[in-house]
C-alpha cells in the first residue's frame, strides 16, 4: 500500500516535469518558428521554408491589408524580390483570413489561409507563386 502510494506520486511528478519541459520547448519552439519576425496583425511571407529568408525570420515581406503586386517588393533587408518566390507563409492576423493569388491585383486564386495558419512549406502551385495578397476585408 505504501510502496504503490511513493509510485503514484513519482509518477504524478514525472508527468507534471513533462508537461513542462514541453512548455518549454515543444510548444514554444515551434509557435517561433512560425512566427519568424511576424508581427501580430501583419500577413508574412519569406522566401525559404520554415519562416525564413536566406536563414532570417526578419527577412519577410508583409502586410496588414493587402499587397497587390509582390514584385514590387524585396524580402526586408534582401535583394530578392518577393514576387513568385514565396514558400513559406504565415498569418498573424487577428481576426481575418487572408486570400492569396498567383498574379497581381487578385488575379489566379491560389489559397486562403486562416487566422493562425501556417504553412512551412508551399508545394506546388502554391510554391514561388504568390503574386498578390489580402485580408478578408480587403479582397
Ligand atoms: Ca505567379
Amino acid at each position: 500500500m505504501r510502496r504503490s502510494n511513493v509510485k503514484k506520486k513519482l509518477a504524478r511528478g514525472f508527468t507534471a516535469a513533462a508537461i513542462g519541459i514541453a512548455a518549454t520547448f515543444g510548444i514554444a519552439a515551434p509557435a517561433s518558428a512560425a512566427n519568424g519576425n511576424c508581427p501580430s496583425s501583419y500577413l508574412c511571407t519569406w522566401k525559404d521554408s520554415l519562416s525564413v529568408t536566406d536563414g532570417s525570420g526578419s527577412a519577410l515581406q508583409l502586410f496588414q491589408q493587402h499587397i497587390s503586386n509582390y514584385n514590387n517588393y524585396k524580402y526586408l533587408g534582401t535583394n530578392y524580390n518577393a514576387g513568385n518566390s514565396a514558400t513559406s507563409i504565415f498569418n498573424n492576423g487577428i481576426t481575418e483570413t487572408a486570400y492569396m493569388y498567383a498574379s497581381t491585383s487578385k488575379r489566379g486564386f491560389l489559397f486562403s489561409i486562416p487566422k493562425g495558419s501556417w504553412n512551412y512549406f508551399l508545394s506546388g502551385s502554391h510554391g514561388d507563386n504568390i503574386e498578390s495578397g489580402y485580408f478578408a476585408s480587403f479582397n
